[in-house]
């Protein structure tokens, strides 16, 4: 059986440590494309070499040109300007919509018929402009930040309450930004819903109502403690497990941006839900019910996602 092709566009931090987990995982073979001459080729060489020490069979291969990604089957999108300190997610938007541009252009051109995964920020809006622009299927094209943002809130309440990060189940819904909506009534440790934790004494509300606000400032945290650029690990592992699912047909259950056609009361905007990640893209959308401090913040961070996509300037 040919090997699966993953084209990474971007060759960055987020991008160097997709390819390493993609050949430490034997996804298939990777193509680094980046506008920074010979750079993508640097990576691509020094994680080849890695590969007999590791112990894995996977080519890469460093291009600046576009032509590199034709006929992948997965596409990462992580090229754009990542934020400094002191700077939101949204403060990014026009100079990464323009870059979304060009990637859709080329991705229509060279892969229509791949699975994309855009991680570049401010991601809601980001992954609007590209399936716009790369005219592929919206189930085919989706946004990562769930699964980033869950992790977060799973290792906040693992460390709280002592106990493996395995078994800690969370839900974020929402945009990716400062109005995400992590859902402490649908998030349990193996299968106990953290307000039964609290009614157990394992922990306070107070305490819960921090974890969810470090959640939120998750990203911002990284970004000051690094000083130049922003997290890499957390969301590199986060859209591999994406593409894993996607590849494998493994019919994760994993929330991710993906385009509403009239869930949740939104139509044409992508927004982070639960969803069903199999061999056809994003194969269900889960509407789960929301009681209504949960729906108003939901909406707030929808009409925050949506502010922003009328604020992009093609
Ligand atoms: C984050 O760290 O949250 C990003 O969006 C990269």
């Amino acid at each position: 059986m040919a090997r699966k092709k993953l084209a990474l566009i971007g060759a960055g931090q987020i991008g160097g440590t997709l390819a390493h987990l993609i050949g430490l995982k034997e996804l298939g073979d990777v193509t680094l494309f980046d506008v920074a001459e010979s750079m993508p080729a640097g990576k691509a060489l020094d994680l080849v070499e890695s590969s007999p020490v590791s112990g894995f069979n996977a080519a890469f291969t460093g291009t600046n040109d576009y032509a590199g990604i034709e006929g992948a089957d997965v596409v990462i999108v992580t090229a754009g300007i990542p934020r400094k300190p002191g700077m939101s997610r949204d403060d990014l938007l026009n100079t990464n919509a323009g870059v979304m541009k060009a990637v859709g252009e080329s991705i229509k051109r060279y892969c229509p018929d791949a699975f994309v995964i855009c991680i570049t920020n401010p991601l809601d809006a980001m992954v609007w402009v590209l399936q716009q622009v790369a005219g592929l299927p919206a189930q085919k094209v989706v946004g990562m930040a769930g699964v980033l943002d869950s992790a977060r809130f799973r290792y906040f309440l693992a460390e709280e309450f002592k106990v493996s990060v395995e078994d800690v189940t969370a839900f974020v819904l929402g945009g990716h930004g400062d109005s995400m909506v992590p859902l402490v009534r649908y998030s349990t440790v193996a299968g106990i819903p953290l307000p039964d934790l609290v009614k157990m004494g394992w922990t306070t509300k107070e305490k819960l109502d921090s974890i969810v606000q470090r959640t939120r400032d998750g990203g911002a945290e990284i970004v000051s403690l690094l000083k130049t650029g922003s997290a890499f690990y957390a969301p590199a592992a986060s859209a591999v497990q994406m593409a894993e699912s996607y590849l494998k047909d493994q019919r994760r259950v994993l929330p991710c941006a993906a385009q509403l056609t009239g869930q949740y009361g939104v139509s044409g905007l992508y927004v982070g839900v639960p969803t069903v990640i199999g061999a056809a893209g994003v194969e269900k959308i889960i509407e789960i019910e929301l009681a209504s401090d949960e729906k108003a913040a939901f909406d707030k961070s929808v009409a925050a996602v949506k502010s922003l996509c009328d604020a992009v300037k093609l």
